[in-house]
């Protein structure tokens, strides 16, 4: 039997991943790629939905893959590429968005949430059909599963939709893919607000803990993070929501049970809890930060990674572009 294929993608709109990329998204990643045929992707395209700077956009790119060979990936058992070195992804969005209902397309919170924030005549196009490249992102690799944090099942659910829709109208050419979103730190909360989750775009600096952070920072802001009244430590997602998110970001890290966690820091308060976490987050996050440092200092052999991934990618994405065209009646050159 072959390995199940995987893709995921992140965005590059900040100088640094955050520790809700990292558990929800990142390590999942790193422990598909040995068990997958897994392809990652930096969705650069993505991140010019919304007002950027170009030279900021060239370095957070480069910072971000850095980032993914930090958190452990490796470019001899997964293809990590750039969105936009694969030119196929916005072919195929093109012809996703053809099959894509105006209303259907209305419908995505993201969209509702990201455009109410920018105003509506702040707001572009290319945000509104956001999830239909993504879906094209997911759909030309035949991908099983799609491993996201919480925040993204919606745009899975139309990726679903959309290559089921091409299927029948066209014939058998997707793969259907599934989420693979895992329970518990799926959503990590930011440490300001333990009822929104942890973003690159909204939350506060002090709601986020970065992943090239220094341990410093680290430790202040786990230890000013918002807590709830009461003394107790328990896991209770309505009445403690913020010790309960760092109780979860303990468990991710260590793989101690949560429930061990109450048990251990019974009657220690939460300022022990906060500072064993404290140690607990800085030790995990310095060898990801320090890999990130070393293949940034070597940008020449960063960009060559990325070209092999991207070759790979191609030759896979070519594959399925070729098969949707004739799919859907567009002439070949002759
Ligand atoms: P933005 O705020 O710019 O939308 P983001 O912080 O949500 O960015 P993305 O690049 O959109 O980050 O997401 C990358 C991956 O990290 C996705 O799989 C997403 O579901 C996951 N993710 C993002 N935030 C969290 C979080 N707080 N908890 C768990 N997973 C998360
Ligand atoms: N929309 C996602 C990023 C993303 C993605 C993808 C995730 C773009 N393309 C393909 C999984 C598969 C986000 O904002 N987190």
């Amino acid at each position: 039997m072959s390995r199940p294929r995987v893709l995921s993608g992140i965005q590059p709109t900040a100088d640094s991943f955050h520790l809700g990329n990292y558990l929800g998204a990142l390590r999942q990643w790193v422990a598909m790629q040995d068990s997958c045929d897994a392809f990652y992707c930096v969705v650069d395209l993505h991140a010019i939905t919304v007002p950027q700077d170009p030279a900021v956009l060239r370095r957070r790119t480069r910072v971000a893959a850095a980032q993914l060979f930090g958190a452990g990936l490796d470019p001899d058992r997964c293809t990590v590429f750039v969105q936009s070195h694969v030119p196929e992804h916005v072919e195929l969005a093109w012809v996703l968005g053809c099959l894509t209902g105006f209303g259907e397309a209305s419908r995505m919170v993201q969209f509702k949430d990201k455009s109410a924030k920018a105003g509506p005549d702040t707001a572009s196009v290319g945000l509104f059909t956001y999830p239909i490249l993504q879906a094209a992102d997911i759909l030309l690799y035949q991908t099983d599963q799609v491993p996201v944090g919480e925040d993204q099942r919606q745009h899975l659910e139309l990726t679903r939709d959309l290559a089921q829709r091409f299927n029948h109208r066209f014939g058998e050419t997707f793969v259907i893919p599934r989420p693979y979103i895992l329970p518990g730190v799926a959503k990590i909360a930011d440490l300001q607000d333990p009822t929104i989750k942890m973003s690159k775009s909204s939350s506060s600096p002090q709601g986020i803990v970065d992943v090239l952070e220094d341990p410093a920072a680290i430790r202040r802001k786990i230890g000013r993070a918002v807590t709830d009244a009461g003394t107790e430590v328990r896991a209770d997602e309505e009445a403690k929501p913020g010790i309960t998110n760092l109780l979860r970001i303990y468990s991710a890290l260590t793989g101690e049970a949560v429930a061990s966690l109450e048990q251990r820091y019974a009657g220690a308060g939460y300022g022990t809890l906060k500072k064993d976490l404290a140690d607990v987050v800085v030790n995990a996050l310095a060898p990801v930060r320090e890999r990130t440092e070393k293949m940034l200092a070597d940008t020449d052999h960063l960009d060559r990674l990325l070209a092999q991934g991207a070759s790979r990618a191609r030759q896979v994405a070519g594959v399925t572009m070729a098969a949707v065209r004739d799919r859907v009646g567009l002439l070949p050159p002759s």
